[in-house]
């Protein structure tokens, strides 16, 4: 299908649309009204409540929205406003039945926005695309099964490729993660490839451990804190309450981030009685600096140079446990504050107060997200924060720490145990020694990598454990149409979808339990787990009765397509999904000191952290030390050469009314958007250099494409002034991923430069 009569999602009704500055806190009695809508708008009031008191509590279930840890003596609610608006959503009562499909055409929902198709409620039924009426029909689970299978063993396992996105437990990610090694390959990307998995290529080299070593009791004890690009209060509300109770120790909390998120500012505890009746709140960041998007390396380089040029670095800590400080000091006296200025878009004397600020602290926690992770230089980034924090020691001592602030529920947990494409992430000899076949050695696809192997029609086949995986990638206009022209592609979901709409050739939706509902198999209920961004493993009971008697646990699909697929039957797969003690014993065995006594300490209050070399200061990288690492270079998009004074360098946001590309609402509600997604937000001056106004709705165009691409372009974003940097502005993510080039990812990651993509606007 050609890209013109690709059938698009209609616009929202914007008549409705209101845009006026928020200045409440964050929490409080807007997040109160936001929850009650949400139970209205999902008619869940009752259930939806008494279901929230077992949310994040032992022998509860562990909420399907971020990855923040789960304390453990927790509060009497033990959920935000985002998990909660995540609960109502995965137990809504409306269904997707196969009446709905033989109403709607897949043509026709192919205009459906996102929104639209996950509201229309949970999948019953597996069903199987039909080409002859162009709907998805019924088709029972066996046959579903044995015609996937049949597909998968007619293709050559690297033309097939196994995405999982991060919710699913660690057991069905153990169990998917050798389902396709035994087929013969690693091509497993995930949502982390898109995500933290600059995190996974920096900190080994660095650190020797490829998660942040902090737990909730560092958060009790440290002295200073410094956040960078993470929307707290949308995306990990939850920790508000750790940096609340810090900043009533007075701990200062230094933010870099281009954009005033309200959330970072202020904070008043929806659950705390007198907050709420006196309307106090607490002040979050104590000192704010709007970088320049991509400005960051230059905003460290300059407090570094600041620490350094005062002596005040920890000389002991760097001696015994450090490599590489002498040619980062040189490297920064080379810097010039200029040259730091103009890139971060700061002051000097900002940042040499940050200085101070860190240096009088004993202790420093530095955090950050997708403001960091995802840019061409999203790895340095990431070195640059373990830069600062080595200069004090701060890592591997109480109250310190790095600590990326994950995305999805399980997302860590699921490289814990397996998925990932590169092999030598992998416990070969153990898979060797336990199951007695050999592991594919080949690299396999990351998710850019599969990106092109569809464009180039070397992938045939894709099979999604949950996610959204054509909405959540780069360049959507080339992409969809080359999605088609698979052979095969399998959903295993919770809720209908575009990426199962632009389906392949054959195509199946198969239907998946939630982690909230009960999960009974022939040996009684199932409890799964996962691990949180402190490495903290949990485990979860399912609460509520499954949304249809037809759906399966992800497990058991995993299990069957298995089964149907694989020739050699080593594992019995069917006592695995039977009894998922089984399957945390196997991987008890496969990573035997992370997972040590599984079963037996599943269930301890609070979780059991798996051991980590750097809290010890142990070094587990190859010069045996923790390691500096001298910058490549302070600009952003070093190899994208675009300039002009008509040139913007697009962010692109979530806001508070999305769980990625689940939107629930078109209300971003701290940042006063409500009623449409479709903005572009700007600095006052430049839509007046630009000669644009307030209101006026434009086209977005992609600056860097190459000679001979197609133009990548979004039309229909309305102009809002905004407190951002001049030079930059803002959009939603998914609707702004057409302008971004999947060849635009961090060097080493390879995750999409969603933080930086140099656009120039037109206005229609
Ligand atoms: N409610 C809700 N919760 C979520 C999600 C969701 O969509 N909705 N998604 C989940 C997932 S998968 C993830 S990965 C996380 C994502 O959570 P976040 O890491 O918070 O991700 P974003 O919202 O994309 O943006 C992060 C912040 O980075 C800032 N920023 C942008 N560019 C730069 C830059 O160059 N430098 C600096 N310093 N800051 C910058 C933005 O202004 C924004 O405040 O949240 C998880 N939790
Ligand atoms: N431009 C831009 N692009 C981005 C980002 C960005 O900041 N900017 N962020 C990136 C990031 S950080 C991420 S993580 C990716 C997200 O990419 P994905 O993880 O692929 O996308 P999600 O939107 O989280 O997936 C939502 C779908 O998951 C399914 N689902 C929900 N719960 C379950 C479950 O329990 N089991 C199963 N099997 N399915 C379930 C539902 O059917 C739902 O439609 O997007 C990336 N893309
Ligand atoms: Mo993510």
């Amino acid at each position: 299908m050609s890209l013109t009569d690709e059938p698009r999602p209609q616009p929202v009704d914007e008549t409705k649309v209101e845009i006026k500055p928020y200045t409440a806190p964050a929490g409080g009695w807007g997040s109160v009204r936001s929850l009650i809508k949400s139970f209205r708008r999902e008619h869940n009031p009752v259930s939806g409540s008494s279901v929230l008191l077992k949310q994040n509590k032992p022998q509860g279930f562990a909420c399907v929205s971020c990855a923040w840890a789960k304390p453990a003596d927790p509060h009497v609610f033990e959920f935000c406003e985002n998990g909660a608006k995540a609960t109502t959503w995965e137990i809504t009562p409306k269904r997707v039945t196969p009446a709905f499909f033989a109403a709607h055409p897949v043509r026709e929902l192919l205009t459906w926005r996102d929104h639209d198709l996950e509201e229309a409620g949970r999948l019953t039924e597996p069903m199987r695309w039909d080409s002859g009426t162009d709907k998805y029909v019924p088709v029972s689970w066996d046959q579903a099964f044995r015609e996937i299978g049949a597909e998968l063993r007619q293709l050559k396992p690297e033309e097939i490729v196994f995405y999982s996105s991060g919710r699913a437990s660690l057991e069905a990610s153990y169990m998917y993660a050798l389902f396709a090694r035994m087929l013969g390959t690693n091509n497993l990307p995930d949502s982390s490839n898109m995500c933290h998995e600059s995190t996974s290529v920096a900190l080994p080299k660095t650190i020797g451990v490829p998660v942040g070593t902090v737990t909730l009791d560092d958060f009790k004890k440290t002295d200073c804190i410094i956040f960078f690009g993470q929307n707290v209060a949308t995306s990990s509300p939850r920790m508000l309450h750790d940096l609340q109770e810090a900043s009533r120790r007075g701990v200062p909390i230094i933010t870099f981030n281009p954009l005033r998120e309200r959330g970072l500012e202020r904070f008043t505890n929806p659950q705390s009685p007198v907050e709420m009746l006196t309307g106090s709140s607490t002040r979050i960041s104590s000192q704010y600096l709007q970088v320049m998007p991509g400005g960051d390396i230059a905003a460290i380089c300059g407090v570094c140079k600041a620490l350094i040029d005062s002596g005040q670095v920890d000389h002991e800590f760097i001696t015994e446990h450090t490599s590489g400080f002498d040619a980062l000091a040189e490297s920064l006296r080379n810097i010039s504050w200029p040259q730091i200025e103009r890139e971060s878009g700061l002051r000097r004397s900002e940042l040499e107060t940050v200085a101070a600020t860190y240096a009088a602290a004993k202790s420093c926690i530095g955090i950050y997200g997708m403001g960091l992770t995802q840019h061409r230089n999203g790895v340095e980034n990431v070195q640059m924060i373990v830069n600062l924090l080595l200069l004090r020691g701060n890592i591997g001592k109480e109250g310190a720490g790095i600590c990326p602030v994950r995305g999805h529920s399980n997302v860590q947990g699921q490289r814990t145990v397996g998925i990932t494409e590169k092999p030598d992430l992998v416990p070969n000899d153990k898979l060797r020694e336990i199951y007695g076949f050999e592991p594919p050695m080949k690299k396999g696809l990351n998710t850019v990598e599969a990106c092109e192997g569809i464009l180039a029609g070397t992938v045939k086949a894709f099979v999604s454990l949950g996610g959204n995986f054509v909405r959540a990638i780069p360049d959507h206009d080339r992409m969809e149409p080359a999605w088609r022209r698979q052979r095969l592609t399998v959903q295993i979901l919770t809720k209908l979808n575009r990426t199962a709409l632009v389906h392949g050739e054959v195509s199946y939706i198969l239907p998946c339990l939630g982690r909230i509902e009960i999960d009974r198999q022939a040996t009684g209920k199932q409890a799964v787990s996962m691990e949180d961004s402190t490495a903290c493993i949990h485990g979860s009971w399912g609460q509520v009765e499954p949304a249809s008697p037809h759906l399966l646990s992800e497990i058991r699909i995993v299990a069957e397509l298995a089964k149907a697929t694989l020739t050699n039957p080593i594992v019995n797969w069917d006592r695995w999904a039977s009894s998922y003690a089984l399957i945390r014993d196997a991987i008890e065995r496969t990573y035997p000191k992370r997972f040590k006594d599984f079963n037996k300490r599943l269930f301890q209050p609070g979780g059991f952290h798996r051991p980590l070399a750097a809290r010890e200061r142990k070094w587990n990288t190859k010069t045996g030390k923790a390691n500096f690492t001298v910058p490549d270079s302070l600009i952003t998009d070093p190899d994208v050469d675009v300039r002009g004074p008509d040139v913007l360098r697009l962010f692109t946001l979530r806001s508070n009314g999305q769980f990625n590309t689940t939107i629930y609402s078109y209300d971003d509600r701290f940042r006063g958007i409500h009623g449409t997604r479709r903005v572009i937000l700007m600095h006052r001056n430049d839509i007046e250099r630009l000669g644009l106004s307030e209101g006026n709705i434009v086209t977005a165009i992609c600056a860097a494409s190459r000679p001979g691409e197609a133009p990548r372009q979004v039309a229909g974003l309305r102009v809002v002034p905004y407190e951002l940097p001049e030079g930059s502005c803002a959009g939603y993510y998914p609707e702004c991923n057409p302008l971004l080039p999947l060849w635009h990812h961090a060097k080493e990651s390879k995750v999409p430069a969603a933080k930086s993509i140099p656009v120039r606007l037109i206005r229609t």
